[in-house]
């Protein structure tokens, strides 16, 4: 944010909208918007599909509710409340969750770095705090490995890149709300990418989790985990196509030739001809090849859309507007 636009918001109270994500909730979304209702001035509830009473009790509780028809993830619901509170000129938008594992009375902890001018988005940490061993061993293993990744990828250094306690500028949500494509938890992780990438400032601030609170029917924590690595190795693999996908790609196509030239060789030298090593030799020239084809055929991609996003012609390298 610029000075001028911190002083416009400070000029005025900003508008903080809190954005919940629900899917089957019926159990703590009321006691959630009771809480953040002291802290913003509207909440917007996604109602992921629900079969209960999630986006009866919301309404009834005072809270705009967004209905997708069926379940679609969170992600889904995420982008879809993003994009809710950017329509309704949100200053701030907070996201937080619905099972009631987030303490609405922190809101304001979320909030002061963005007015302040500090951030563009705040992401309440779980790992700040001294009540971090409350936090499941195969859980706190599992954020930390994903974050450590996303750090890697995105040079952010954080401490919990999966937290869904979050606050967001309105610069943020203009820069990440129409961008968004991922539609399952992985949706944490695209918006840091995002928003390293838009060189948006982040900071992060204690909060505290609750671990009491959670419904019989969860994601198996291993699904989980796994569809966060495959969302982290697609924005990585998409956003350097040449690096990773063009480096393991040339380590298959050595290895094909190496085998192929011990393979000639071992045959000229005994007239054996190794079955296994021919092919194991082939399977690698193969991927090598389809790798390569891929990664070249995504830079293109990436190159031509990047091109169009800044609106300029890709085949001409003109810009439209001349
Ligand atoms: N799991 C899940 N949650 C959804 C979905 N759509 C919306 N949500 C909401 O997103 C929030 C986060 O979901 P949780 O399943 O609690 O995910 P989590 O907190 O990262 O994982 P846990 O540590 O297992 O609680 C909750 O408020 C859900 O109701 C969906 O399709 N799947
Ligand atoms: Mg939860």
């Amino acid at each position: 944010m610029n000075n001028n636009e911190i002083e416009k918001m400070n000029e005025r109270k900003p508008y903080v909208i809190a954005c919940i994500p629900a899917y089957n909730e019926e159990r703590s979304i009321a006691a959630v918007i009771l809480e953040a209702e002291k802290h913003v001035d509207k909440i917007i509830v996604c109602d992921d599909g629900s079969t209960d009473h999630t986006a009866q009790i919301a309404e009834r509780m005072g809270a705009t509710v967004i209905k997708h028809e069926k379940n679609m993830g969170y992600g889904a619901a995420i982008t879809t409340l993003l994009r809710k509170a950017l329509e309704l000129g949100a200053d701030i938008a907070i996201t937080l969750d619905a099972d009631g594992q987030h303490n609405p009375n922190q809101i304001p902890q979320l909030v002061k770095p963005i007015i302040e001018g500090k951030a563009d988005i705040v992401i309440g940490s779980r790992f700040l705090q001294t009540l971090k061993e409350k936090i499941p061993t195969y859980r706190k293993l599992g954020i930390k490995t994903i974050t450590r990744l996303a750090n890697i990828t995105t040079k952010l250094g954080i401490t919990d890149a999966q937290s869904g306690y979050r606050a967001y500028s309105q610069k943020a949500l203009q820069n990440i709300a129409p961008k968004l494509t991922e539609t399952g938890m992985g949706v944490s992780l695209q918006i840091l990418e995002i928003a390293s990438q838009a060189n948006l400032k982040i900071t992060e601030t204690p909060i505290t989790i609750r671990y009491d609170v959670e419904k019989p029917s969860k994601k198996n924590p291993l699904a989980h985990g796994a569809e966060l690595l495959m969302t982290l190795i697609k924005l990585v693999a998409l956003e350097r196509p040449l690096i990773y996908i063009g480096i393991p790609s040339a380590a298959s196509l050595i290895t094909g030739i190496a085998l192929t030239t011990y393979l000639i060789w071992l045959f000229n030298k005994t007239r054996y001809f190794s079955v296994p090593i021919a092919l194991v030799a082939l399977g690698a020239l193969f991927l090598g090849t389809i790798l390569a084809t891929s990664a070249i055929t995504f830079h293109a991609l990436i190159t031509i859309s990047k091109k169009l996003e800044q609106g300029q012609n890709p085949r001409t390298r003109e810009s439209r507007t001349t």
